[in-house]
C-alpha cells in the first residue's frame, strides 16, 4: 500500500461518527511522547500533519486523518500517562480514549507504540488487556529505533516481546527520524483492511 494523499480532517474530545466519512479506520495509540504524531506524519510522508513536540501532552484530542481520498481515515489519539497532568485530566483522557475504541464501529486496528529504549509500562500492558478484553484487533510498533544499535535493538525487542507475550516478529521497528519500517506497517495494515472487506461480504454474495 502506498499513501498518495492525507489530509487532517477534525478533532474531537468525543466521538461522533456522524461529523466524519464512514470508511474505515486505523487509530494510534501509546504513551505520551512516545512518537505517535511523528510517526502518523512519516507514514504519511507529509510533514506538519500532525503536530509534534518535544514536551509530552502535545495532542489532548481524537484528530482524525483522511488518507488516500477516504480509502481510511488514521486516528491520532492522546498519549496516555503523561506525568505532569492532573489525576483530573489523565482521567478525562482516559476516558476520551477508551470511549473512543469501543464505540467505533468503523475501528479496524490500533498500532500500540511503544518507545524500542524502554520495557513497557504498566499503562502500555493495560492498553493490549483492553483492546484484548474488548476484542479489538491490535499490533505493536517500536518507535525510536535510530536510538539504539541493531543489536540492542534486537535485545530490548525481546524484552518488548516478553512483557507482551508475544513473538518477536509481532513486533515493529520503526523509526520515523530514519525513515524505517513504514513499509512494514502498511503493509499489516493493507493485510487488515482487505481482510475485513472480504468479511463484510456485502459485494461477494450473489444476487
Ligand atoms: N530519535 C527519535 N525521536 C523521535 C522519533 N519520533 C519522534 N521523536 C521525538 O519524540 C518526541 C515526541 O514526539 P511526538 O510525535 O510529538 O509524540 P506523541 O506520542 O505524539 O506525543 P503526545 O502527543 O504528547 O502523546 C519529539 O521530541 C520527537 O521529535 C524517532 O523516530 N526518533
Ligand atoms: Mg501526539
Amino acid at each position: 500500500m502506498k499513501i498518495s494523499q492525507t489530509k487532517f480532517v477534525t478533532s474531537m474530545a468525543r466521538f461522533d461518527p456522524t461529523a466524519i466519512k464512514d470508511v474505515p479506520r486505523i487509530a494510534i495509540a501509546g504513551r505520551s511522547n512516545v512518537g505517535k504524531s511523528s510517526f502518523i506524519n512519516y507514514l504519511a510522508n507529509h510533514n506538519g500533519l500532525a503536530k509534534t513536540s518535544s514536551t509530552p501532552g502535545k495532542t489532548r484530542l481524537l484528530n482524525f486523518f483522511e488518507v488516500n481520498s477516504g480509502e481510511f481515515y488514521i486516528v491520532d489519539l492522546p498519549g496516555y500517562g503523561f506525568a505532569k497532568a492532573s489525576d483530573a485530566e489523565k482521567a478525562k483522557w482516559a476516558r476520551m480514549i477508551d470511549d473512543y475504541l469501543v464505540s467505533d464501529q468503523n475501528l479496524r486496528c490500533v498500532l500500540v507504540l511503544v518507545d524500542c529504549r524502554h520495557e513497557p509500562t504498566a499503562l502500555d500492558r493495560q492498553m493490549i488487556a483492553y483492546l484484548h478484553h474488548n476484542i479489538v484487533p491490535y499490533f505493536v510498533v517500536a518507535t525510536k529505533a535510530d536510538k539504539l544499535s541493531k543489536a540492542k535493538l534486537e535485545r530490548s525487542l525481546a524484552v518488548i516481546a516478553n512483557t507482551f507475550a508475544m513473538g518477536r516478529a509481532d513486533i515493529t521497528p520503526v523509526s520515523s527520524f530514519a525513515k524505517k519500517g513504514a513499509d512494514a506497517v502498511l503493509a499489516r495494515i493493507e493485510s487488515i483492511l482487505s481482510a475485513t472487506e472480504q468479511s463484510d461480504g456485502r459485494e461477494s454474495s450473489p444476487q
